[in-house]
């Protein structure tokens, strides 16, 4: 992979050609005309708005590539959010009847096939006592996390805001009577982060949507059209109106259990007319691609050339809480995560499960703070930044298994990532080298200088690196003995 060839390319080649070049571009006309060499055949006539052939799979059909960078473009500089799965299942966290049920958290309802009565006493003892939105925000913000995406419903239905669709909701239901979506969209704007929501729009196993697996309650049995137009299209109208016109900035659809095409147009229709150009992601179904792919609980060996990307992850074993999931990893694994999600040009959604009083687990903050100590003085390498320009780093793909025991492709390279912006190259490593000397292969643009981002205070002196270069590849020399950070360091090298 060589992101500033392929960059270059993708650039200058459909303005050059007029063409259609990406492998991708299914509903663009695949027509080949030959490149102009002499301006005079060149038509005077103003050519329609070029379609974002390098991109051309959007929620916004034939959006031009500059419209399509406007609308993403925060997201894409973002790089780092927050995931957060909250709602009743924090209650029962993880247990049914005294017995310990298998799997997330926020399925314990279908894992432990609990009829819909039993399940919602549980709304009774979920008080949020704790929860407060602006330390919550702080909470993100401080670990360097520039969004949040938090369950407006997730798939046991229950609205973590103030629907009037129905009365199975965090207002009417349980004894908090809040809307913590109101708080945070406005602690949001007030710390300046952005606020996105989840909606489960076809799993809804207490209105009559689709269950994975099959419906367990007789209860449950409804009609699927009748639930996605009296329940799912009225509260996605809820959640696209009641919050100020800049919330949500990002919707996240769930696994399309049961959506057809025609369900998901109703849908999209709707985000269309309230919020045209909602950043939506790749889940609505239908055969829907939204704007964003969402590999789950693993990082894709190369990303996704030409598409725009988020690994969402886990912090232990569970998106929802549950009180015996200790399994945390460490913060050695979430900064190289994030590093490695940079590298290759996506944005990493990092997942808090709230308890019942609205606490985030504690294991979690020490984390988020611990990698947003990092994220203050290596940030620069991170925040705006696009995928590596070499790829050598990454290694040949590997056999991996992600958070769910399946095996996927992934990087075997683990010793350095890099990730670049106009000016910049940004070599984030890992494994500091010995000899004070580090080498990585060549590059287009001349080096006029190296440093290292971690604060010199460090060494009590200001390393001074060099740097050579040339067609075999860089070496920056003069690194000190000891690695600025034990977990990942950054050599910024101005172009
Ligand atoms: C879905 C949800 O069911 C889950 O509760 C959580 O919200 C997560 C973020 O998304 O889980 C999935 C979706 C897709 C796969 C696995 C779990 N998958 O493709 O393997």
């Amino acid at each position: 992979m060589n992101s500033i060839k392929t960059t270059l390319m993708a650039l200058l080649l459909p303005t050059v050609l007029g063409v259609s070049m990406g492998a991708e571009s299914s509903n663009a006309p695949k027509v080949l005309v030959p490149p102009s060499t002499s301006p005079a055949a060149v038509s005077t006539v103003q050519p329609a708005p070029t379609p974002d052939r390098d991109h051309p799979v959007s929620s916004v059909p034939d959006e031009t590539k500059a419209q399509r960078d406007a609308r993403m473009g925060w997201w894409r500089d973002a790089k780092f959010g927050m995931f957060v799965h909250w709602g009743v299942y924090s209650v029962p966290a993880g247990y049914y009847d005294g017995k310990p049920i298998g799997g997330i958290g926020e399925w314990i309802m279908n894992k432990g096939k609990i009829p819909m009565a039993e399940y919602q006493k549980f709304a009774k003892q979920f008080t949020a006592d704790k929860f407060d939105a602006a330390q919550f925000v702080a909470t993100a913000k401080n670990a360097g996390m520039k969004y949040i995406v938090i369950t407006s419903k997730h798939h046991d239905g229950f609205a973590m805001f103030d629907t009037k669709v129905n009365g199975w909701n965090i207002v009417q239901a349980t004894p908090f009577k809040r809307d913590p979506l109101k708080e945070l969209a406005e602690e949001c704007r007030k710390q300046g982060i952005k606020l996105g929501f989840y909606y489960s729009q076809a799993q809804d196993w207490n209105n009559g949507g689709s269950a994975n697996g099959g419906k367990w309650d007789k209860a449950q049995e409804h009609s699927m059209d009748d639930y996605i137009d009296k329940t799912a299209i009225p509260q996605i109208k809820e959640i696209l109106t009641n919050y100020g016109p800049d919330t949500p900035a990002v919707v996240w659809w769930d696994t399309p259990t049961d959506m057809t095409k025609e369900r998901a147009a109703r849908i999209d229709a709707v985000i269309q007319r309230l919020r045209p150009g909602l950043i939506q992601n790749n889940r609505l179904g239908g055969g829907s691609k939204g704007d964003t792919e969402t590999p789950e609980q693993h990082i894709p060996a190369q990303g996704y050339p030409g598409r725009d990307w988020e690994s969402c992850m886990t912090l232990n074993d569970t998106w929802g809480f549950k009180k015996d999931d200790q399994h945390w990893k460490s913060t050695e694994t979430l900064i190289r995560n994030l590093c490695d999600i940079a590298s290759k040009g996506g944005n990493y959604l990092l997942n808090v499960g709230p308890d019942s009083h609205g606490d985030i687990p504690a294991e979690s903050v020490k984390r988020l703070a611990e990698v947003g100590a990092w994220m203050k003085v290596n940030g620069e390498a991170i925040y705006g930044t696009t995928a590596t320009p070499f790829g050598e780093e990454l290694g040949k793909p590997t056999e991996a298994v992600d958070g769910y025991g399946k095996k996927r492709p992934a990087s075997s390279g683990k010793v350095w990532r890099a990730t670049q912006k106009p000016g910049h190259v940004y070599l984030i490593i890992f494994q500091w080298p010995k000899d004070g000397k580090f080498i990585v292969p060549a590059f287009a643009h001349t080096i006029t200088e190296a440093n290292l981002l971690a604060d010199p205070p460090a060494y009590g002196f200001i390393p001074k690196l060099t740097v050579s270069q040339n067609d075999n590849g860089v070496t920056v020399s003069g690194l000190p003995e000891k690695a600025p950070d034990a977990i990942a360091s950054v050599i910024d090298l101005k172009y």
